[in-house]
């Protein structure tokens, strides 16, 4: 019954494609009711929309990236500077309580708190057709970045199609019927928009305010929503907040919705001589012109990479029946299909010329969200951008750099008016505005390390193109933001080594420590600032310049504090021995040295690596989406796929909904796939795309690393093409059975040493053998620093790893040429 409905299903459908882009799909046999949750999302980095499918009165949420609250701001506290050697004093006399209380009068801000990232409103279209609808279903085609719902009523079959097209910058819904003359509907805004209004003049229905104002900060973005509905056929009226189509035979409603917004510190745009642009000119154009066009555009990014774990009969089911069962079924196409679903919105919510993708990337339906929706920059927007590279989306890291540029710039009055320093720095948190002040409360907004971290990642993005005009454009943000350590660094009056003070790890704090975060010399921070220093020591040399500063950073490199291991054995988050074995905080901060960094290594720091395991299993599985999506990362590089393996299912486990903000009960995964911290919080999805790759192959730690954790139930048989490692290399296949590397293909498009690791021995595909890999990897994007010996405390036990035997080999590559190595 089941087989023979899903055959009538996929004939309903417009589109052949090769039962593996059916695999790719989201779909359901019920509306999303009134449940955000459950109702499907479509971006083209401009432009967002839920589409919810419900039968009698359609909701197409709105978004536009650039539609936030307040206006052009800096958050920065004037009483900071005069206040440090104070707050430094009481941290480093142990009055940490003490410290916190004036931090929070002179480094916290009086003024934002960070803005919102804000909904428009939603377009509602209301058929007044009785729930006596049948053969319903409702789809997002991820591999075409298709949304579609259809039903039948008596005997006709109606159909909604919704794109947010990348080439149009627009959203089209087009529907149709199966009979002529059948489709009649009103359509009008609702939205939680205080200042805003709606207008229906001839066949378009527009909505236009200006944001809110919030925290101290007046809102001024003013946009504007036009929607205009070209029909086939039928007749059209309205009234004035209104438009009531009657008997068409096809209608299309073409969406644009734009801003004032130019810059952070620019708001002088025109928002309805750009919404009216992208309209007339998509206008112009049926649906069936638009349509492949979008789909090209999409798929140019999209089919970079294909994941085959395999499918089941598990994968006929529907998505929500299939999440509700994949901890008990058999179904590794799920993993395949999330794994691509992470990709799909990355596309939708960042694309170059936009906005990076906000907590929610592009998708938020309140006025008031959580976290405003904005930039959390102390693990949050970084994991948003964890699979771009790797997972050949290297394009969509443009918003983000593009970001972290202009915090350079806004950064540099913080980092001197607050802290008496150079360069460049950014708290805990940002927004479209680029505010960099603390927000929040010192326990959580005093951290100093956000722009540090974010700079990493326009460091990572050298690591994997090897473009040095790049690396030129992006010297400054990298020298800036060490510039701003090698100011800021100070000795420690007890251990002599230079630390950040005053700081935290971020958002947890020891019982030590008098219930404060207030710290100095945290574990995250070192690691942050060696890899800040270490970044803008190499590209110095590769661009030939700063000498005398680069080796005051290598000077200011060496006096860090090293890592140190406790007495539970575990790596300590700070430099006391204060880590409470039963721990289970979200945030594990000192394990950044192990992901994304690579300070931490199973080949070339074991004692490390092991305290990092025992750090890991102290503070336990279950936690919210994002860190369960870390997680699955590190025991990628604990090399250990079956814990890996455990946290996708903790991940990949309902959660209902409407949980508002949970952080003690576990995350999990909503109806349509978003993460669930809970609430939604999109980090979790992309967090996890990383993890699953990380699973499947690894470039950081001094070689490329195919199949480093893969588990036990992708075994039998598997491949991924299209992946890119670091060095420029493109792992263009990976073909596995019974666990082994059969046949692999890489292309190199820089050139030099492929140092390649391998759970069995492999050769040429011509027969010749390959080198057994010896000494340094020559590779300069392979290169790692060397790491202190930790500190060990007496009392840990350290148990070293006992490593799987892998097999290393080194391939003189030459640029341009590709390598197919299959099983010896
Ligand atoms: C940090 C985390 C929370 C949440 C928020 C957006 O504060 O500790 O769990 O993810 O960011």
């Amino acid at each position: 019954m089941k087989s023979v409905f899903i055959i009538s299903l996929l004939s309903l459908s417009t589109n052949c494609f090769a039962q593996k882009k059916e695999d790719l799909k989201l779909w359901y046999n019920k509306p999303a009711g009134a449940v955000w949750e459950n109702a499907l999302p479509v971006g083209n980095g401009f432009q967002g929309a839920m589409i919810y499918g419900n039968v009698d009165t359609e909701t197409i949420q709105l978004n536009e990236y650039t539609v936030w609250s307040g206006s052009p701001n800096r958050n920065g506290n004037d009483l900071c500077l005069d206040s440090l050697a104070e707050i430094r004093q009481l941290i480093f006399d142990g009055k940490r309580k003490q410290a916190e209380e004036l931090a929070n009068k002179t480094i916290i801000s009086k003024k934002s708190q960070g803005q919102m990232f804000e909904p428009v409103g939603s377009l509602h279209l209301t058929f007044n057709e009785s729930e006596k609808y049948t053969n319903y279903y409702r789809e997002l085609d991820i591999s075409k970045a298709v949304q579609q719902t259809t039903y039948m009523i008596d005997d006709v079959t109606y159909k909604r199609e919704v794109i947010a097209s990348f080439p149009d910058k627009i959203i089209v819904m087009h529907l149709t019927a199966s009979k002529p003359k059948s489709i009649s509907f009103t359509a009008y805004y609702s939205t939680p928009q205080p200042n805003a209004t709606t207008k229906a003049s001839s066949n378009e229905l527009s909505i236009s305010g200006t944001t809110i104002d919030h925290e101290t900060v007046e809102g001024k973005i003013k946009f504007k929503g036009i929607a205009k509905f070209k029909l086939d056929g039928g007749s059209l009226s309205s009234t004035d907040t209104s438009l009531t189509i009657k008997n068409a035979n096809e209608v299309t409603i073409y969406i644009s919705i734009a801003t004032n917004f130019k810059n952070y510190n620019d708001i002088s745009g025109d928002e309805n001589a750009k919404a009216n642009s992208f309209l007339t000119r998509a206008y112009s154009k049926t649906f069936s012109q638009i349509l492949p066009a979008h789909i090209a555009a999409y798929q140019k990014y999209f089919n970079r990479v294909e994941l085959d774990l395999g499918t089941t009969d598990a994968a006929k089911l529907p998505t929500d029946e299939r999440l509700k069962d994949f901890d008990s079924a058999d179904d590794p196409q799920f993993v395949a299909l999330y794994f691509q679903f992470g990709r799909y919105l990355l596309i939708s919510s960042s694309q170059p010329g936009g906005q990076p993708a906000t907590l929610q990337g592009l998708w938020n339906n309140k006025l008031y969200p959580p976290w405003d929706s904005k930039y959390t920059i102390n693990i949050n927007t970084e994991m948003n951008y964890w699979p771009a590279e790797k997972t050949n989306l290297p394009e969509m890291t443009e918003p983000l750099i593009k970001m972290v540029k202009e915090l350079s710039v806004t950064g540099v009055k913080t980092a001197k008016d607050m802290y008496g320093a150079g360069g460049w720095m950014a708290h805990h948190n940002t927004d479209i505005w680029r505010i960099n002040g603390g927000v929040d409360g010192a326990f959580w907004g005093l951290w100093p390390n956000g722009g540090g971290w974010l700079s990493q990642h326009l460091w990572y993005r050298y690591l994997y193109n090897g473009d040095k005009k790049y690396l030129e454009s992006i010297y400054p943000v990298l020298k800036g933001a060490a510039k701003f350590y090698d100011d800021y660094l100070i000795e420690h009056p007890k251990y002599n080594w230079l630390v950040v003070c005053p700081d935290e790890s971020p958002e947890n704090a020891p019982a030590a420590h008098q219930g404060t975060s207030l710290d100095a010399g945290v574990t995250m921070t070192n690691q942050i600032v060696f890899d800040v220093f270490s970044a803008a020591i190499d590209a110095a040399k590769i661009l030939n310049k700063d000498k005398a500063f680069a080796d005051t950073l290598k000077e200011k490199r060496s006096r860090l504090a090293p890592m140190h291991i406790g007495q539970y054995g575990q790596l300590q988050e700070w430099l006391d021995d204060v880590d409470n074995p039963n721990d289970h905080h979200r945030h594990i901060s000192h394990l950044y040295g192990l992901f994304p960094s690579n300070q931490i290594s199973p080949y070339r720091t074991p004692k490390l690596y092991s305290a990092a395991k025992n750090t890991l299993i102290q503070r336990g599985d279950v936690s919210t989406g994002w860190s369960m999506a870390w997680k699955v990362n590190w025991w990628a590089k604990m090399l250990d796929g079956n814990h890996a393996y455990k946290l996708i299912r903790n991940q990949l486990k309902p959660v209902g909904t409407g949980k508002g903000v949970n952080y003690e009960n576990g995350g999990g995964t909503y109806n349509n796939l978003f993460d669930a911290h809970p609430p939604f919080q999109i980090d979790g999805n992309f967090g996890c795309t990383s993890g699953i790759t990380e699973m499947l192959m690894q470039s950081e730690d001094g070689d490329l690393n195919l199949l480093p954790a893969l588990p036990d139930v992708w075994q039998s048989k598997g491949s991924i093409t299209g992946l890119r490692a670091r060095g420029g290399f493109d792992v263009v296949s990976i073909v596995w059975k019974d666990g082994k590397v059969i046949k692999t293909v890489i292309k190199s498009n820089l050139g030099g040493n492929l140092r390649l690791r391998v759970p069995n021995e492999v050769k040429m595909s011509d027969g010749a053998g390959l080198q057994k890999a010896g000494g340094e990897n020559t590779n300069p994007f392979y290169q790692t620093e060397k790491i202190a010996e930790p500190i060990i405390s007496e009392k840990a036990k350290i148990t070293l790893p006992d490593l799987k035997q892998t097999f290393v080999y080194d391939i003189t590559t030459e640029k341009g040429k590709t390598y197919t190595l299959v099983l010896k």
